[in-house]
C-alpha cells in the first residue's frame, strides 16, 4: 500500500527532473549557437564569411589582370606545390614583350614544359623540354601561348604566356574549351588563367 502510493510521486518527480534538465540543456544549446554566430574570423568583418556573394574579394579575384613583367628575361618554376595549388607552373600567367626569353626551371623533378599544338600564335615555334630539365625559350612571335607539363596535364598543369598583344586570344579560348576535357582535376584553371589576360 505504501509503495503503491509513492510510485506515482516518484514518477512525477522523475519527469519533473527530466523536464527541467531538458530545458536547461536546450538553453545551453541555444547559448552555444548564439555564441558561434557572434564569432568573427580574424581579419574579416563580422558576418562577411557567411555571405560569399557580398564578399569584395570574390569579384576582385575574377577581374585580376596580369601586369607586364619587366625586363627581357623571366623565370617560370615547375612545382609539385605552389601558391595556386598542386602540380603547377609559377607564375602560371605571364605577360612579356616580343623577343623576351622564358627560363622554365625544373625546381621540382619529373616536370617539363611543352607548347600545346594549336595553342600558340600562327608561325610561332613550338618547344618541348625534357623531364626534370630546365629549358629556355625565346618568344619572338606576338600572341598568346599555352603550354603544359606532359605527365601532369590531367591535373591541369598548364601555363599561359602573352607576348606583346593577345592577337590570337579568341582562337586560344576556343581551343581551351577542348583542352579542358583532358583535365581530371583543376578543370577551371585554364579559364582562370586566360581571364587574367
Ligand atoms: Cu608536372
Amino acid at each position: 500500500m505504501k509503495i503503491k502510493n509513492t510510485l506515482p510521486l516518484f514518477t512525477i518527480l522523475f519527469t519533473a527532473i527530466l523536464f527541467f534538465n531538458g530545458k536547461k540543456y536546450d538553453e545551453l544549446v541555444t547559448q552555444r549557437l548564439t555564441t558561434n554566430v557572434a564569432i568573427c574570423l580574424e581579419g574579416e568583418p563580422c558576418g562577411a564569411s557567411t555571405s560569399a556573394t557580398s564578399s569584395p574579394n570574390a569579384s576582385s579575384s575574377s577581374t585580376f589582370k596580369a601586369q607586364l613583367s619587366e625586363g627581357p628575361e623571366h623565370t617560370v618554376k615547375m612545382l609539385n606545390s605552389g601558391v595556386g595549388g598542386q602540380m603547377i607552373f609559377e607564375p602560371a600567367v605571364l605577360k612579356v614583350s616580343v623577343g623576351d626569353t622564358i627560363h622554365f626551371k625544373a625546381t621540382d623533378a619529373a616536370h617539363n614544359s611543352a607548347s600545346i599544338e594549336g595553342m600558340v600564335p600562327d608561325g610561332a615555334k613550338s618547344w618541348a623540354g625534357a623531364l626534370s630539365q630546365d629549358i629556355s625559350v625565346v618568344m619572338d612571335t606576338e600572341g598568346v601561348y599555352v603550354y603544359q607539363c606532359d605527365p601532369h596535364v590531367m591535373m591541369a598543369m598548364v601555363g599561359v604566356i602573352q607576348v606583346g598583344d593577345a592577337v590570337n586570344l579568341d582562337n586560344i579560348k576556343a581551343s581551351a574549351a577542348d583542352k579542358k576535357s583532358a583535365f581530371m582535376l583543376n578543370s577551371e584553371r585554364l579559364d582562370e588563367y586566360l581571364a587574367q589576360l
